[in-house]
């Protein structure tokens, strides 16, 4: 009987008969025998399944796609095989029923045993991990080590694993790539659209074998009324060589399908809470924006954090850190020409609220009819969750943004611990999901505060692409490098930049990523980082392309950290590639080809996460082919120091534990060049406005906002001999670094011309 065999371009094979199919790469099977499935709950409450295979199936091939349909008395069920440009599933799901049904997990691809074959033995594999939300563990994980396994306390499966505790198996929310290191053989399994349903792919592996392969989509239990039609999100397959471009491609399609918003100009600022941690008052404030002004830094926004408020939920009322109110400082802000922006957790509630007093009704809840604790708050104590799918929790919302939008005139919102909305639960609406409850209330916010700039954080992901301007996409930097506790998610440093890192791709997509605040304080100074932590956490969140704000206090900042601030500004929006995502669990090795007024040159990061110092070698010829061969010149952007000429490879000897080898390479010129400015972490590409010659004269344009004591390199080779240096017309000195190198100091305030003369 299963005998019928369908060959679907070069892609697919469809075995009707046994509800089956193959997913075939250069004509090898990588896919074997995939089916689909849908588990739903009738009215007795009975957990039921409905899977393509075994059942019998109706099929139909069109010009753009394959559609194999089975059913039972209650469902109708079609996979929809995409066969267009990319290769897309889908499952459609009817009731036919004369009863609403219960939708559960729809697994829109499913492979029993070992489907899934990418090459080698799946102990060389490396699975993309994408955490839940902004703050969970993001890592292409190797599946043969054990060196991580996920917490399983309360709190923990509350805020990363919204399926539960994940037992044995790997998942990762809403898509991943797999890389067979051995073979070089690269797979995407993503969900390209991601409004609808949470999401996840699921790999559970036995001793050297694949047990089972599969994509889900969440149903939470939602309702399908008789003859109501459902259909589950889309799921991408592609393959690659390397796993890089792959990430590229997911990012974009997602991009594309959702309506993502990537604002051209990116945000810059201070934040209130990592120096004070909602301890400041509204003097504190006052006291940051005075400093700001009086040392010219050129910050756009003072986002005010958590604890100017009283209550989670009652937003209006300021706590007693702010007895004047936040319209005086608000006003405070925007006199000294800034920007307002404000932290609101907009789906939180706490106990202790008038809001929740008066409103007990509005909070999601429990089966057992108890309100859901989202999380716990250390002054304010349990903090409920809102339901988003009431009608009165939208009039609340819509009231609320309008109120901060057009009353306050807050310009950007920082909306934070936005899972709270998405929690299990018993809702309003039986028939929303987890995601389409919290995406309601995400749209409620953006439809009240129109354009203005919203930044996720504690968001889960793939609901807020069209939503959101900016997302988090990292634990909480810290004061302390690791956290006590060997958990990811835990704010530390260390963990922060990690999913900073492995997040890059996201960058410029689907939002600007927000890589949290930096932090360049003494250790005098409310701080444990020392200070290559510090450099390390400058460089990162530099090379992140993202937001940059300060936690700081720029009151008790030593003046000679300010530099380290100054070289993220402005931001450059240019996300690096970590090269060896997909080779270490946390990647060390970064890269940001410039190219620009200054000329053309690569930015590499390496980073030493390591407890000791090591020797660490870069093979420039591997990474960076032919450039590398005329030689490179080298030059240190975080050390502001001349390494001189490379060619095949780049040497740290002594690469100090924590620290970041942050290196500009510029190929050799014939004639005087600019090397690097050190205005800027990326060494001239935001800052350097023209390089020019006009006879013997080379000319430099330099323009950025503040005023900032810098230098500028210049290569000067043989035979050329430098006669005279101006800034801005008048003579200067210049230091000779090496034979050919000089540097030239000067303090740019707005603007400067630099002109080199040569005899
Ligand atoms: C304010 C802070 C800052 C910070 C946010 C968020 O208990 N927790 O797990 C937990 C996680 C994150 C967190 C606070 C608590 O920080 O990321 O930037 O706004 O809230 O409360």
């Amino acid at each position: 009987m299963h005998d019928r065999e369908i060959y679907l371009k070069d892609r697919f094979i469809l075995y009707p008969d046994a509800g089956r199919l193959d997913v075939v790469h250069q004509a090898r099977a990588v896919i074997q025998a995939a089916s689909a499935q849908v588990s739903y709950r009738g009215p007795d409450g009975e957990p039921r399944h409905l899977r393509l295979a075994g059942s019998e199936c109706e099929y139909r091939v069109s010009q753009e796609e394959a559609v194999l349909r089975a059913g039972n008395d209650h469902l109708l069920i079609s996979w929809h095989i995409g066969l267009g440009e990319a290769a897309i599933l889908c499952l459609d799901v009817e009731n036919r029923s004369r009863q609403p049904m219960r939708l559960e997990d729809v697994a829109v691809l499913l492979v029993d045993g070992d489907g899934l074959r990418l090459g080698g033995s799946p102990k060389n594999w490396s699975f993309y991990q994408n955490g839940w939300q902004s703050w969970s563990p993001t890592f292409a994980r190797h599946t043969n080590n054990g060196l991580y396994l996920e917490p399983t306390s309360e709190d923990y499966i509350t805020k990363h694993l919204p399926q539960g505790p994940i037992g044995a198996h790997l998942a990762s929310d809403g898509f991943t790539v797999i890389t067979d290191r051995a073979s070089a053989f690269s797979f995407l399994c993503g969900f390209v659209s991601t409004a609808q349903t949470l999401s996840e792919v699921r790999l559970a592996l036995g001793d050297d074998t694949v047990k089972r392969f599969q994509a889900v989509c969440f149903g939470d239990g939602a309702t399908l009324p008789p003859g109501g039609r459902w259909a589950s999100e889309n799921l991408l397959l592609e393959f690659a060589p390397s796993p890089l471009p792959l990430l590229d491609v997911y990012m974009g399609r997602l991009a594309a399908s959702m309506g993502a918003r990537v604002p051209q100009h990116i945000p810059s600022g201070w934040c209130t809470w990592y120096y004070f941690y909602g301890e400041n008052s509204e003097d504190d404030v006052a006291a940051n924006v005075a400093r700001i002004k009086e040392l010219a830094l050129p910050l756009e926004y003072i986002l005010i954090d958590h604890g100017y408020e009283r209550n989670i939920g009652d937003w209006l009322v300021p706590s007693d850190k702010f007895p004047r109110g936040l319209p005086w400082v608000l006003q405070h802000i925007r006199e000294a020409g800034l920007k307002p922006a404000l932290w609101v957790a907009p789906f939180g509630v706490a106990q202790r609220s008038e809001l929740y007093a008066q409103h007990p009704d509005w909070a999601l809840k429990r089966e057992d009819g108890k309100p859901v604790v989202a999380w716990q708050d250390n002054w304010m104590g349990p903090i409920l969750a809102l339901d988003c799918t009431h009608p009165d929790v939208h009039s609340f919302l819509t009231d609320l943004f309008r109120f901060l939008a057009e009353e306050w005139d807050i310009e950007l919102f920082k909306l934070d611990f936005c899972y709270a909305a998405a929690l299990p639960g018993r809702r309003h609406d039986p028939s929303s999901t987890r995601a389409t409850a919290l995406r309601r209330g995400l749209e409620i916010i953006r439809e009240a505060v129109g354009d203005r700039f919203l930044l996720g954080c504690g968001l889960p992901l793939g609901l807020a692409v069209g939503v959101v301007d900016a997302m988090r996409v990292g634990t909480d930097v810290a004061m302390s490098w690791r956290p006590f506790w060997p958990d990811l998610a835990s704010p530390a440093t260390a963990n922060a930049l990690h999913n900073v890192i492995a997040r890059y791709a996201s960058h410029g997509r689907l939002w600007l990523n927000d890589p949290d605040c930096v932090m360049v304080r003494r250790r005098d100074d409310e701080n444990d980082l020392k200070f290559n932590e510090m450099r390390t956490m400058v460089a990162l969140m530099g090379l992140s392309g993202g937001l940059v704000l300060d936690g700081d206090n720029f009151v008790t900042l030593a003046p000679g950290r300010l530099k380290y601030l100054q070289k993220l500004l402005p931001p450059s929006g240019r996300a690096a590639v970590p090269l060896d995502l997909f080779q270490n669990e946390t990647p060390h090795l970064l890269a940001l080809p410039c190219d620009g007024p200054p000329g053309r040159y690569v930015v590499l990061a390496a980073v030493n996460w390591n407890d000791h110092t090591v020797s660490t070698t870069l093979d420039l010829a591997g990474l960076l082919g032919d450039e590398a061969k005329g030689g490179l010149h080298a030059y240190d952007l975080l050390g502001e120091h001349y390494l001189g000429v490379v060619t095949d490879r780049l040497v740290f000897d002594n690469h100090l534990p924590h620290a970041t080898a942050l290196t500009l390479l510029r190929p050799l010129s014939t004639r005087p060049d600019l090397l690097a400015s050190t205005f800027h972490i990326l060494g001239g590409l935001m800052e350097v406005k023209s390089v020019t010659w006009a006879g013997n004269t080379l000319r430099v344009e330099l323009e950025k906002a503040g005023s900032q004591f810098g230098c500028l390199l210049f290569t000067v080779p043989e035979p050329y001999h430098l006669d005279t240096v101006r800034v801005d017309g008048e003579k200067r000195r210049w230091a000779v670094l090496a034979e050919g190198i000089v540097e030239i100091g000067l303090t740019l305030d707005g603007r400067a011309t630099v002109d080199l003369e040569f005899a």
